[in-house]
């Protein structure tokens, strides 16, 4: 009886060897030992030591991070020394430092790394990672890593990686008492109460995993920015935070509050053509700059929402730009200025006014100014045509601003792959310059010749253990940081990577979940805002359907404005015979959408008020595609679980609970988001929901009187 049992465990834990507990902390840098001995062996021929070519604390972590992760991977402590002229292993630095590197990487390939690019190289005993710089030679450690976790073979390896945009920077909009706005992943990971002195290991983790993706700047502060994180105290605080990323490539950056000189400073103005105001700020940031020599600058919000600006003292958004520039210039920071402004009166489209506010203002900024424009122009919705300023302002360095936390997309609980809407926005033509003018070429400045290039995206991350909340989210994360490097990838790959790196290299399951990625945005789209509706979210907390929301302090915050539901139709008329936002785009753009029975059907309702009883080119009513689309959306929900469900076998226990019970409250809301919106618009049209679709569960009444006051992330009232 004894042996049987024994027998029977040892054969659990034989079965369960590759399958460990999890708990997503690991993120995609799981490291797995790999279980193939003649591969790790074939590894080993070229990996078995570490060389550094030289020094400093980005190489020192380069060194480290390879020592560890190859170590673990290869299940050997592989050490690192400083190069010493012997040939086998890892050899890794900056070229030019001496001239072991030099003798081994050709002019013609040193000619091409870029800054903080590099060149990944195989031969015969021996790997190398040439750089110009040490964060070329980091970001090269962790790619050589993420070879080895997928197992790929090193044999003829001659790679080169540029960064194709500068600035790669995640946006916190965390505020000083941990509270995130439109955060659902828990509080704020930077306690502000504990720093200076207590630095928390997710701090270290946090700028490890940027770092492996390539992101080199973090703004840890709310965009509805707090004057107080200028106060001494708060800077060293943040002093301490820049100390720890330092070493991984990322540099700090703060929100700066338009009227601190005002609240901190008791200046009786904040007018950026005030000499005062000027010099207060010129000392602040000298003062930033001697605490944090590395400091990346500042991001505004101005004149938007309430926040304080220029416009307050009839300056325009260059004036205000460009005092806080000066004041960074000398130190090398740079301005981040967001595009995300509407004015206190009410326009007759909010969709046109960042453009008619910047584009008069094209060639008015100081040279490190970046303008940081949401990817469309209303506001991070499911899907919304590009920003029309992408491609009109071609003497400012234009900044893309992705929003990685979901606050219109499913927030904590739906699976949304969010590479593909990125993809999708990056892709788009704009025609500027002709054919062939996509927006990653005006982010990557190659399309106007930008001298600085940035992209922005908003966190996700919290205290939940797993970073992200929903363990996908990470995936967002992990595609904002590889298309912040590289905005040409397409999504698939990166979800490939991601599947992975994070959970198995059974093929059959990493296609599983790239497939459930890759299909999940379009079905959101589906079930929450299809055929361009926007904006029809709960007020405040936005969670959940509010098609119904007509009673706010502005008429552009209610859905009723947006979606403009009457008996006759649906739809916002952006057209000439309406607001004409289409205007603002190049005719050739203008072109595809102008016409409503030539629009894609993508964007029918964002630009046209369409009939309800209007034949669409599908042979369907609009009336009935709506139907049809909400009901396709709600039932591809139901499929993603059954897809999750079919690779139960190689998902650790924990990790598969946590998705399957998020699938769960999915399905769930987007029945909800389907069954409210159609009850909704049912009312306007008159007509049926047809026959073969499932009906409403509850009556009109009933879903308008869902009431969520605690939904996670809105802004507190301070
Ligand atoms: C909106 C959010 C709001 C942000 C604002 C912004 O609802 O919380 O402050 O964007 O980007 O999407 O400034």
């Amino acid at each position: 009886m004894i042996r049987f049992f024994l027998i029977f465990f040892l054969l659990l834990s034989f079965g369960n060897s590759t399958i460990r507990a999890e708990d997503g902390y690991r993120l995609w840098l799981r490291y797995e030992k790999i279980e193939n001995a003649a591969l790790r062996q074939a590894y080993l021929g070229r990996l078995s030591q570490i060389f550094m070519d030289g020094e400093g604390p980005i190489l020192k972590t380069a060194a480290e991070e390879l020592e560890a992760g190859l170590g673990t991977l290869l299940g050997k402590p592989i050490p690192a020394t400083r190069v010493s002229g012997g040939t086998g292993g890892v050899i890794a630095g900056i070229l030019g430092r001496s001239d072991v590197l030099g003798r081994l990487v050709s002019d013609e390939d040193a000619r091409k790394i870029t800054a903080e690019g590099f060149l990944l190289m195989s031969g015969p005993e021996h790997l190398i990672i040439a750089a110009k710089d040490a964060r070329g030679v980091l970001y090269g450690a962790f790619h050589l890593m993420r070879l080895l976790q997928l197992r790929l073979p090193l044999d003829g390896l001659h790679i080169i990686e540029n960064p194709k945009v500068k600035l790669r920077v995640l946006n916190h909009w965390d505020n000083l008492d941990r509270t995130v706005e439109r955060g659902y992943a828990g509080f704020s990971i930077w306690n502000w109460h504990e720093l200076p002195e207590y630095i928390g290991q997710q701090y270290i983790d946090y700028a490890r995993a940027n770092a492996s993706i390539g992101i080199n700047g973090a703004v840890v502060t709310n965009v509805n920015a707090n004057a107080l994180v200028f106060r001494p105290d708060y800077l060293e605080k943040a002093a301490a935070l820049a100390d720890v990323f330092r070493p991984y490539g990322i540099r700090i950056y703060l929100t700066a509050r338009f009227s601190s000189p005002i609240e901190l400073g008791g200046l009786p103005t904040a007018d950026p053509l005030d000499p005062q105001v000027r010099q207060w700020w010129k000392n602040k940031a000298d003062e930033i700059y001697r605490l944090i020599p590395d400091f990346g600058g500042f991001l505004v919000k101005a004149n938007s929402e309430g926040q304080p600006g220029p416009r307050e003292y009839g300056r325009s958004h260059a004036e205000g730009a460009n005092m806080l520039a000066d004041a960074l210039a000398p130190h090398g920071g740079v301005l981040m200025w967001r595009a995300f402004v509407y004015s206190e009166e009410e326009p007759e489209d909010r969709a046109k006014q960042a453009y008619n506010e910047f584009v008069p203002l094209d060639g008015q900024f100081r040279e490190n100014v970046l303008i940081q424009v949401k990817n469309g122009p209303i506001d991070f919705q499911p899907r919304e045509p590009v920003h029309p300023l992408f491609g009109a302002m071609p003497q400012t360095p234009l900044m893309m601003e992705f929003q990685i936390t979901k606050e219109y997309l499913g927030q904590g609980t739906h699976l949304v792959g969010l590479a593909k809407m990125y993809g999708e926005v990056l892709q788009t033509d704009t025609y500027a310059r002709g054919k062939g003018s996509s927006v990653a070429k005006v982010v990557d400045g190659t399309l106007h010749g930008y001298q600085i290039t940035g992209m922005a995206g908003v966190a996700n991350i919290g205290t939940a253990r797993n970073w992200t909340g929903h363990l996908f989210g990470q995936a967002d994360w992990y595609a904002f940081g590889r298309l912040a490097w590289n905005p040409y990838l397409p999504a698939e790959t990166i979800f490939k990577e991601w599947a992975e790196l994070t959970f198995t290299h059974n093929p059959e399951a990493v296609a599983t979940i790239t497939d459930m990625l890759s299909s999940s945005y379009e079905t959101c789209v589906n079930y929450m805002t299809p055929l361009g509706l926007h904006h029809i979210m709960a007020a405040g907390h936005h969670y959940g359907p509010g098609p119904w929301v007509s009673k706010m302090p502005r008429a552009d915050w209610t859905s009723v404005y947006y979606h403009r539901a009457d008996e006759e139709g649906l739809g916002f008329d952006r057209t000439e015979t309406g607001s004409n936002a289409l205007e603002q785009y190049t005719p050739d753009f203008r072109r595809q959408y102008a016409d409503m029975d030539k629009c894609p059907h993508k964007f029918l309702l964002w630009f046209h008020h369409v009939p309800w009883g209007h034949v669409l080119s599908t042979g369907r009513t609009l009336w009935e595609e709506l139907c049809l689309h909400y009901h396709q959306g709600a039932a591809e929900v139901g499929r993603l679980k059954k897809k999750w469900e079919s690779i139960k076998e190689f998902i650790d226990k924990e990790r598969y609970r946590q998705v399957s019970m998020h699938l769960e409250i999915q399905e769930k809301e987007a029945r909800w988001w389907r069954d409210a919106c159609l009850s909704y618009f049912r009312a306007f049209s008159e007509m049926e929901i047809p026959s073969g679709l499932e009906q409403p569960g509850h009556t009109l009444e009933y879903y308008r009187s869902l009431a969520y006051p605690y939904a996670p992330g809105i802004r507190p009232r301070w």
